[in-house]
């Protein structure tokens, strides 16, 4: 069986060794990490989703899937976060207030470090007041904000609204995404932009900031 096949296998089962051994064997083959995420890892949490809604999986079963896509990214942290492109900017990046998904804003965080920028990674659940006190403290150029969990979306209306009232507004850019964000989400709130993905993120960022 192909490669990335036994790896979205492996992450459905929450096999933490073998997600390990089989990425590094994705990355001995020279196949490149963005190919080995989307097509091999992301889709296997994309079946575990689709298990845990039916019902034949629950939680501790998705816990151990994440664990185990952990595993395997953290051998493709190194290389998505390598850079050897000059400082483009600060973001301040993390998951709202409520929400514990964190993967997404992970590969986020280590593509835009790829990309060339410094990145403060708030984690997850981190409540309006603590993206305001770091924007603040960062002068950060750009605030990221993520969500898995649908009912946490307003969350980010409460850190735009955090921002508005500190007068800060105008002085940072905010992106947001995560699977319940779309672009119409974006408009009804008021942030700056909306990507689907960690790589259309790292482009609004760049493009934001003329790199
Ligand atoms: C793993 C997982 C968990 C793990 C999370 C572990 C962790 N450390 O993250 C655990 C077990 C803890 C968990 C808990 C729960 N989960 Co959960 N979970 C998942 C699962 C299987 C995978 C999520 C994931 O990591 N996907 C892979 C990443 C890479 O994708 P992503 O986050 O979407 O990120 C990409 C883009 O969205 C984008 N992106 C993300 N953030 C950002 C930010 C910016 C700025 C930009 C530009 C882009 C961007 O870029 C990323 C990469 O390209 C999903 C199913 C699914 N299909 O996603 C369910 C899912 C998200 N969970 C779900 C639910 C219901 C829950 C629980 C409420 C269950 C419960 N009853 O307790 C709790 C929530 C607790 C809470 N308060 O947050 C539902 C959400 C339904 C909904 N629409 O709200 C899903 C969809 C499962 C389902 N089909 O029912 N979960």
């Amino acid at each position: 069986m192909d490669i990335l096949k036994r790896l979205e296998e492996a992450v459905v089962r929450g096999n933490m060794d073998e997600v390990k051994d089989l990425t590094q064997s994705a990355l001995d083959n020279n196949l490149a990490p963005l190919t080995i995420l989307d097509q091999g890892m992301i889709k296997g949490l994309e079946v575990v989703g689709q298990k845990f809604e039916c019902q034949q999986i629950f939680i501790p079963e998705m816990l151990l899937s994440a664990m185990a896509m952990k595993e395997g990214l953290s051998l493709l942290k190194p290389r998505l976060e390598n850079s050897d492109t000059p400082n483009l900017g600060k973001v301040v990046i993390g998951t709202v207030e409520g929400d514990v998904h964190d993967i997404g804003k992970n590969i986020v965080s280590m593509m835009l470090t790829g990309a060339g920028f410094q990145v403060v990674d708030l984690g997850f659940d981190v409540p309006a007041h603590k993206f305001l006190d770091a924007v603040k403290q960062e002068k950060a150029d750009i605030l990221a904000l993520s969500c898995l969990f649908t009912p946490t979306r307003l969350a980010m209306k409460d850190v735009l609204q955090a921002l508005l009232e500190a007068n800060m507004r105008d002085k940072v850019k905010v992106l947001i995404g995560g699977a319940p964000i779309d672009q119409k989400f974006c408009d009804l709130i008021g942030a700056d932009g909306y990507a689907p993905d960690a790589p259309g993120g790292v482009q609004k960022a760049r493009a934001w900031l003329g790199k």
